[in-house]
């Protein structure tokens, strides 16, 4: 158990990161490896960011809506042009080469997991004046529905209510196993020529392989050729997935932006259809009822990825399974042979049952905190308040003992990857917040 001065003094600490990171209306994730603004990044940082200083919250999204293609695309990095030292950088995605990517602003060209309405909403909620927080949910409304729009219009081909990724790095967790297969299927017609960077920051081991990332350019590449053209890209693309964390976060998002719309006098019926739909598509298609698990669906290779890993459980957040699907699936979160090891720190982001399990590895294996978050909400959600509070308790000493890295190895709690991590420093907070008793 931590104490109070503990948690108050991991609070200022955790404040003084986001302030260090600050680019001015944006938070850079980390102070090196990641200098630019991130699209779910953002996200978690104003929902941290909303317990200390409401404007500046609302001011990391509407930074990154600044970033909004035409189509209604947010995308994935908003590019920060002091900056060069990332890989790829602006130049690379040329994205005016698309007519839908902004003018005056470099980005990305594609995007990332939507947790964007509900971390709006969240500032809504926790704002003290409310009059303001109103003003701000009517000045993102329209781009909000914009961006969920995008995804039914370009991302849902068939309309069946699932939205699809065309890159590893849409999904967020960009080397995770569930990505393998595919990636190591893609028969690449050329080799991008590049640097990174990642690995002179950073030791190798905990890093995406070369291979992975000559995939990762590479498919920038082929998007690049195709003009960000989301129908070209469909049919050359090998990388087409429809994941259970990206659908979830999705699902939560519209329920969010369906508040936000009924606090604005706003009709919400369109959205709540998507919402639905999105609800039942994900409870039938992404649901292996003979596992008894969530999984993604490889929508190229037409089969169900079955890989055990943390993102098949963020459906526990939007609160999508029913009451008994929960109960079998919050027993293989909890065992100390999957994701809870007895002696460590929950939770692995790969189970270690998997024979790709690796305690340092990115997304293979460690502890990321934006997990931790996410499960801690959705054991609430079902009632496991203890285990939702135990599981806090051992985040925030996990943060304490070790700071506020990117990642951990569930072992030993030693810190991966970058320091000064934003969303860990932002997260903290809201734990902290949640908790106080
Ligand atoms: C590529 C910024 C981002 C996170 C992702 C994380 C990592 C980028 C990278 O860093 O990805 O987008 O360069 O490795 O995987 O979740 O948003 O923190």
């Amino acid at each position: 158990m931590l104490s109070q001065s503990e948690l108050e003094s991991l609070r200022d600490r955790a404040i003084k990161i986001l302030r260090d990171n600050d680019l001015g209306s944006a938070t850079k994730p980390a102070p090196h490896l990641y200098p630019h603004q991130w699209n779910w990044d953002s996200a978690f940082i104003a929902i941290g960011l909303s317990h200390v200083d409401e404007k500046r919250a609302q001011a990391e999204i509407l930074s990154l809506l600044r970033g909004q293609w035409s189509d209604g695309m947010v995308p994935h990095i908003i590019f920060d042009t002091h900056y060069v030292n990332y890989h790829p950088g602006p130049a690379y995605w040329n994205c005016s080469t698309s007519p839908e990517s902004p003018k005056d602003i470099q980005t990305s060209g594609i995007t990332q997991p939507p947790i964007l309405s509900y971390a709006a909403y969240q500032i809504f909620q926790n704002s003290k004046d409310k009059e303001k927080a109103v003003e701000f949910l009517g000045s993102v409304f329209p781009n909000l529905k914009k961006y969920h729009r995008f995804f039914f219009n370009q991302r849902d081909p068939t309309g069946e209510g699932l939205t699809y990724i065309i890159h590893p790095w849409e999904s967020g967790l960009d080397n995770s196993p569930r990505w393998d297969e595919v990636m190591e299927s893609i028969k690449m017609e050329w080799i991008p020529k590049y640097e990174r960077v990642d690995t002179s920051l950073l030791p190798t081991d905990q890093r995406p392989t070369d291979q992975e990332y000559d995939r990762y350019t590479y498919l920038v590449e082929l998007f690049q050729k195709a003009r960000y053209n989301q129908d070209v890209i469909r049919v050359k693309n090998p990388f087409v997935i429809q994941p259970v964390l990206f659908n979830s976060l999705m699902y939560t998002s519209l329920h969010s932006l369906e508040q936000i719309g009924h606090i604005l006098g706003e009709n919400v019926l369109e959205i709540k259809k998507w919402r639905l739909k999105t609800k039942n598509a994900i409870n039938t298609k992404l649901w292996d009822e003979d596992r008894e698990m969530y999984y993604d669906y490889d929508l190229k290779n037409e089969r169900r990825i079955v890989k055990n890993t943390i993102s098949n459980f963020v459906s526990l957040f939007a609160g999508l399974p029913s009451l008994k699907q929960a109960k079998s699936i919050i027993r293989v979160l909890t065992s100390p042979t999957e994701y809870w090891p007895e002696n460590g720190y929950p939770l692995c982001s790969v189970s270690m049952s998997e024979p790709e399990f690796n305690p340092v590895n990115y997304w293979r294996g460690p502890v990321w905190i934006n997990m931790n978050w996410l499960m801690i909400k959705g054991l609430e959600n079902y009632g496991y308040h203890n285990e939702a509070k135990e599981l806090a308790t051992k985040t925030l000493e996990l943060v304490l003992e070790n700071g506020f890295y990117e990642y951990f190895d569930p072992f030993t709690g030693k810190g991966c990857g970058t320091n000064h991590f934003s969303w860990s420093a932002s997260l903290t907070i809201d734990l902290i917040e949640t908790y106080r008793s």
